[in-house]
C-alpha cells in the first residue's frame, strides 16, 4: 500500500520557516484534539491498534520515525522526517509507529476527543470488522 505524504505549504524568509495548519483547509477535518509523542525509545513500537471512528494527521515536527499502516488487506511503511510533511490516517486503519530517532516529536491532530471505547486493540477483531464491512 502506498502511503501518500501531504506536503504543507512553508512560509520561509530570512528568519526561518513557518507552517500553518487550519481545520477544513490543510487538515481535512475539524480538529478536536492535539497531542504529541516524544522521548520514545528507539526499539519501541507504539500504536498497535485501529480506531472505529477517528481521523488523524501525523507530523514528525522534529527528528524522524517510521509509520506502518495496514488496512486489513495491504500494509505500507513511510518515513516521516520533515516538519512540513504529514500523513492522513483514516478510521479502520491499523497503525504502528516505530524506529523513532532520539529527538523525535510526533505531533498528531485528531478529529475527536480521546475515547478508549474507540480503540480496536485486538488485530483479529480488526480483521473481522474489515471482513464484515466488505461483505
Ligand atoms: C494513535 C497513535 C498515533 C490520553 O489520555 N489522551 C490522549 O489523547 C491519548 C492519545 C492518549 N492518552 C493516554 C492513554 C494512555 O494511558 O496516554 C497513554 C498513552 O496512549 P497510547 O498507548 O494510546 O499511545 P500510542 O502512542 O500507542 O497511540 C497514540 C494514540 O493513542 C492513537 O490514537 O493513533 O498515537
Amino acid at each position: 500500500m502506498e502511503i501518500r505524504k501531504i506536503n504543507f505549504q512553508r512560509h520561509g524568509d530570512d528568519r526561518g520557516m513557518l507552517v500553518a495548519l487550519e481545520e477544513n483547509k490543510e487538515i481535512p477535518f475539524k480538529i478536536k484534539r492535539v497531542y504529541y509523542i516524544y522521548d520514545t525509545k528507539k526499539e519501541v513500537r507504539r500504536g498497535l491498534h485501529a480506531h472505529k471512528s477517528l481521523e488523524q494527521i501525523l507530523i514528525c515536527v522534529h527528528g524522524s520515525c517510521m509509520i506502518t499502516l495496514d488496512n486489513g488487506n495491504e500494509k505500507g511503511t513511510v518515513l516521516l522526517d520533515n516538519p512540513y510533511e504529514g500523513i492522513y490516517v483514516p478510521n479502520n486503519m491499523w497503525r504502528e509507529m516505530h524506529d523513532f530517532s532520539e529527538d523525535a516529536v510526533l505531533l498528531v491532530l485528531a478529529s475527536d476527543f480521546y475515547r478508549e471505547e474507540d480503540y480496536i486493540r485486538d488485530y483479529n477483531i480488526f480483521l473481522k470488522n474489515i471482513e464484515e464491512e466488505n461483505s
